[in-house]
């Protein structure tokens, strides 16, 4: 009994969830957590259960909550179906992409946030306050993390626009390639704890979670020189095990806390993808008969639709038309 509660405890399980499942259904459910979310699939882990199942509750409508990364779930001991989202101890969600009436939630069950921005360009005190009243809103305690000090010798500069925004913030400066850098941030992370990144592409969220965790399992990809945003690199939200103990929950890289159409909302929708077109032979394939094009091949195989394609090009060139058109607009 007890290391089984140990097993749940290192994935953050505690009093507040414990308290949630009556006796019936300890008999016939198991907690687990979930891991990541794909679209019409979750990764949970629980004790001596792993793996992929539906997030879809039966008989639940459609307005009710279905589960996001980083809530508990009771699933069907025997069959694994979901059958019910444990109240969560908080809630991440911003406006979904395309509609602005509906609500995406980003992540549940978080312990504190790292709002990661870098000491570049790309750096802005309004994004800061925005992420930091999000925090509040849903009760997480904020740490600031700047990412890039290697990139500047103002990185102290950068760092005082940050603690002025609110007295006591705690920011932190980073070199997120460097295992000793990044080591102060280990203090948030310790065992059973959850600790979800948020900031825009291109800041270094996973570059953060591959040096923390001692791997670099996770893709990352460079920032486009022109200006210093990222390429969208992380598509999936998922929750990654540091050796000490702790979660970290990588996230999709969001360019406005709730802009309608664009590309963070265009790579959630099309990650399959992005995940292949990875795999061209030319990172700038347009997948227009390129010579080693993965996307052509994968439409071949039939393991990508040509529909879902023209609708991913449709989107993509419909972001860059708006991307070209806000940066020529003189100052
Ligand atoms: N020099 C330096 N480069 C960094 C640092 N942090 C990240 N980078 C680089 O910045 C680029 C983008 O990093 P990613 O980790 O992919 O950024 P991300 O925030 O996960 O981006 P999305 O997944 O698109 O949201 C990569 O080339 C990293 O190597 C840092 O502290 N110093
Ligand atoms: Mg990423
Ligand atoms: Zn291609």
């Amino acid at each position: 009994m007890r290391s089984r509660d140990e097993t749940l405890e290192a994935l953050g399980w505690n009093d507040f969830f414990r308290e949630q499942v009556t006796e019936a259904e300890a008999g016939k459910c198991r907690p687990v957590r979930v891991m990541a979310v794909h679209r019409g699939k979750i990764a949970v882990t629980g004790n001596e259960f792993e793996g992929f199942i539906t997030p879809y509750i039966a008989g639940a409508s459609p307005d009710d909550d279905h589960p996001t990364v980083g809530d508990w779930l009771l699933i069907d001991r025997y069959t694994a179906a979901p059958l019910r989202v444990l109240q969560r101890m908080n809630l991440f969600k911003r406006r979904a992409a395309g509609d602005p009436q509906k609500e995406q939630m980003i992540a549940a069950n978080v312990d504190t946030l790292f709002i990661v921005a870098s000491c570049n360009e790309d750096f802005s005190v309004a994004r800061l306050e925005r992420y930091l009243v999000l925090a509040r809103e849903v009760g997480v305690d904020p740490v600031v993390v700047l990412t890039k000090i290697d990139l500047t010798d103002r990185g102290e500069v950068f760092a005082a626009a940050a603690r002025a925004i609110q007295p006591g913030l705690h920011v932190e400066t980073v070199n997120g390639r460097d295992t000793e850098s990044a080591a102060r941030l280990a203090g948030w992370c310790g065992k059973g704890k959850t600790v979800a990144l948020l900031g825009s592409s291109g800041v270094g969220k996973s570059t953060l979670v591959n040096t923390l965790r001692g791997s670099d399992s996770i893709a990352t990809q460079p920032i486009r020189d022109r200006d210093g945003t990222g390429r969208h690199t992380t598509t999936v939200r998922e929750m990654h095990r540091l050796a000490q103990g702790g979660w970290l929950l990588d996230t999709p890289g969001m360019r406005e806390l709730q802009l309608s159409k664009a590309a963070e909302g265009i790579a959630e929708v099309f990650d399959d993808f992005i995940l292949v077109a990875q795999q061209c032979r030319f990172s700038d394939c347009a997948h227009g008969g390129e010579p080693g094009c993965a996307v052509r091949a994968a439409i071949a195989e039939g393991t990508l639709t040509l529909s879902r394609f023209d609708r991913w090009q449709k989107l993509a060139t419909e972001d860059a038309v708006i991307h070209a058109r806000r940066t020529k607009r003189p100052r």
